[in-house]
């Protein structure tokens, strides 16, 4: 099969253009990264070429050793992932140390996956071990109202959390874990990479202060869906400080149990604190 006919490829394009149209990928902003199913590589086993070294990744994921992933460029824009894929995206391979990596499809005008290659794989094995094997998706994207509130709310995970769940009652139902916040770092590298994938082993939702957000999830459709929500949310807590400064009414603690119960959702209570 044509690597451009594989049902998970047709996937990650479409989540590139949503993500573009929704205004989040400005330039060359946000990458995304999918690990192959086995059963998936060997459907496109016949177009995958190695034609080139073996490269650093910059961080060590041993646990993804041999795995397979498909990734956007560096330097590419998600604005043209639709219009040129085998431009714009690659596959690679993980070598049997998991520090190297090798393209095997893609980037056909040459460059290198995404500069955020570390967090993704180290989110990518922190996931994997923490889902048994089903989470495949990391999405990282330039979320605007997201980045707005990193520049009012206290970066602590408690708030960020407790404030975006009171914004929308599908919001505890969507990310019952919470949400993890980094404070301004130094992106592309390990040390960024080490302290997202710290948070993932709890959430799967981490935001990068005046940067954007880190997203997991099984599929393309769940990790979309689940940033999409997020920011959607933040979207609406913008909106209601522009209007205020207090809210008249809210969602209260209790209501949450409440709705944690009939939802069957496990709602930690660090995050439904007396304010
Ligand atoms: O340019 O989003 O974090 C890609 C990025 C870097
Ligand atoms: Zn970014």
């Amino acid at each position: 099969m044509k690597v451009l006919d594989a049902k998970f490829v047709q996937g990650f394009i479409r989540m590139c253009n949503d993500g573009w149209e929704q205004g989040w990928h400005e330039r060359n902003g946000g990458n995304l990264s999918y690990r192959i199913k086995d059963e998936e590589i060997a459907e496109i086993r016949d177009e995958l070429k190695v034609t080139d070294n073996w490269q650093e990744i910059g961080t060590e994921v041993p646990k993804l050793a041999g795995q397979y992933f498909m990734v956007t460029g560096s330097g590419k824009y998600f604005r043209n992932v639709i219009l040129d894929p085998e431009d714009s995206c690659s596959i690679i391979e993980i070598d049997e140390t998991g520090s190297r990596y090798r393209i095997l499809w893609g980037m056909v005008n040459g460059g290198r996956p995404t500069s955020e290659l570390p967090s993704h794989l180290m989110n990518h094995e922190v996931k994997m071990a923490a889902s048994g094997g089903t989470h495949r998706v990391i999405y990282h994207a330039h979320t605007t109202n997201t980045i707005a509130l990193t520049f009012v709310l206290p970066l602590e995970d408690e708030v960020f959390t407790r404030e975006l769940w009171e914004m929308a009652t599908e919001c505890p139902v969507v990310f019952p874990s919470g949400i993890g916040v980094v404070g301004w770092m130094v992106p592309g590298g390990r040390d960024i990479a080490v302290a997202t994938s710290e948070l993932m082993k709890k959430y799967d939702v981490a935001i990068w202060a005046h940067h954007g957000m880190f997203c997991s999830g099984e599929d393309f459709d769940l990790t979309f869906g689940l940033m999409h929500t997020v920011e959607k949310s933040a979207e609406i807590l913008v909106k209601t400080l522009s209007m205020t400064s207090e809210k008249r009414q809210t969602i209260t603690p209790d209501e949450f149990r409440a709705l944690a119960k009939d939802f069957k959702v496990e709602l930690p209570e660090e995050f439904l604190y007396e304010k």
